[in-house]
């Protein structure tokens, strides 16, 4: 017998198997409700079943037709390998030629906001490389990365950061690291020519990565899976990450705390930040989120706000893995959500994230700052302003 015959009359047997079980539950199980007093099983008189009908939305339906790629009940029926089936599919991951099929797939195609369009035609390019690389950045094991998204022209926002909450430490054996994840600021989107001013800080600083696709809202998704992967490549020892904005302040001190405080289990599948539960698209053209029907349907999965979140090494190269298997989505922390749950975790909401701001009274009392994490949003001088005031030896809170 060939061991695909093998395998099909296997997972018969499993599937009999279970289906046994099943009835031999359900008879055990079976209370007052479902008998007619005689102690005979009623039929139901509807289907028990639901009948599987595809999304109308683009996104739900060709992520289905990804995930199908990674079954592997539907691989074996069809006489291939998981790896045999993605090399044969490849078409569904990996394609960089402006994809066309999709303007024939979505029915408002034309009339969707460039950004849409920009988005849906490269949706399956995402093996962008780097321009600008940090490749020793993570030899001596940090203890925490700093991954700050940040855009070309933010040069004072960069240099903030570095001199105040972003600083790259060594506290014994203890070290912080900085990046900065940066995309193409290029001229067809009216960006001046920064490159060498660009060049010169990577020199001065060498904190920078660049890689070489568009720097839009949308492509932050981007941003986030290219990361992960340097990650998964260069810093793959890393203990925790953090990743945020670069208009955030990050009280530093507080977030090592909190770190050395965690139990082994506990930091290995850290996830913590401002986290959104029970929110889906929103549905006015309006507004920066919105999301059309025609592109994606059903709720969302908790994620934690972009803003801002902690992680742990080891979760962020779980997180790259599952990247393959989840099509990009044009809402950044969105799709970190969805990749979480891909996982079965969940990210933990944590009160010391306010992204949301804390109240106006409280901004101007340093107090406010000593036991949170991060504050959104601040400009470049209320960091230095801040973080000067935090490290006063006579601070008394
Ligand atoms: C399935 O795979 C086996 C072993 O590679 C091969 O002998 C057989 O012809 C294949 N069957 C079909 C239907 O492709
Ligand atoms: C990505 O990979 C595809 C398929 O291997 C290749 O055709 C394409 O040129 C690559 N794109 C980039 C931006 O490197
Ligand atoms: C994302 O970047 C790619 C590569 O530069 C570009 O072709 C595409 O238009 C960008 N997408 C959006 C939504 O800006
Ligand atoms: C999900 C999907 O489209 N799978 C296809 C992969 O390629 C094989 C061979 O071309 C098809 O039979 C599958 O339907």
């Amino acid at each position: 017998m060939s061991v695909g015959r093998r395998r099909l009359k296997l997972l018969l047997i499993l599937m009999m198997v279970n289906f046994f079980i099943y009835v031999i539950v359900e008879v055990a199980r079976g209370d007052g409700r479902d008998k007619d007093g005689k102690g005979r099983v009623v039929i139901p008189q509807g289907k028990f079943w639901k009948k599987y009908t595809p999304s109308a939305a683009y996104w739900n339906r060709h992520q289905k037709k990804l995930e199908s790629l990674y079954n592997p009940i539907l691989t074996l029926l069809s006489n291939m390998t998981v790896e045999e089936n993605l090399v044969t599919n490849a078409s569904l991951l990996n394609v960089c030629d402006m994809d066309t099929t999709v303007m024939a797939e979505i029915k408002d195609f034309e009339n969707l906001p460039t950004r849409f369009k920009d988005f849906l035609v490269y949706l399956r390019c995402r093996n962008y490389s780097l321009l600008m690389d940090q490749q020793n950045k993570c030899q001596h094991r940090p203890f925490l990365l700093l991954a700050i998204k940040s855009l070309t022209p933010h040069f004072d926002r960069r240099q903030a950061i570095r001199e105040s909450w972003g600083q790259e430490l060594k506290i014994g054996d203890l070290s912080v690291v900085r990046v900065f994840l940066l995309g193409q600021t290029p001229p067809e989107d009216n960006f001046p020519d920064l490159s060498d001013m660009l060049r010169y800080e990577s020199e001065t600083h060498q904190d920078l990565l660049l890689w070489n696709y568009r720097d839009t809202f949308f492509n932050l998704t981007l941003k986030e899976v290219l990361f992960l992967k340097w990650v998964s490549q260069s810093c793959a020892d890393v203990q925790f990450i953090f990743k945020g904005d670069d208009d955030v302040f990050v009280n530093t001190h507080q977030i090592l705390d909190y770190l050395k405080s965690l139990t082994k289990d506990k930091a290995k599948d850290l996830f913590i930040g401002d986290v959104i539960k029970d929110a889906g698209p929103h549905r006015d053209k309006k507004l920066k989120y919105y999301i059309p029907e025609s592109i994606y349907e059903g709720s969302y999965p908790p994620y934690a706000g972009g803003g801002g979140f902690l992680y742990s090494g080891n979760l962020a190269l779980r997180l790259y893995k599952i990247t393959n298997q989840v099509l990009l989505y044009p809402i950044d922390d969105v799709y970190t959500g969805m990749c979480l749950q891909k996982l079965g975790l969940a990210p933990e909401k944590h009160k010391g994230f306010k992204t949301f701001d804390i109240e106006e009274k409280q901004k101007k009392n340093i107090c406010s700052y000593t036991n949170l994490m991060l504050v959104h949003s601040r400009q470049p001088q209320e960091m230095i302003k801040i973080w000067s005031q935090l490290q006063d030896p006579h601070l008394n809170c």
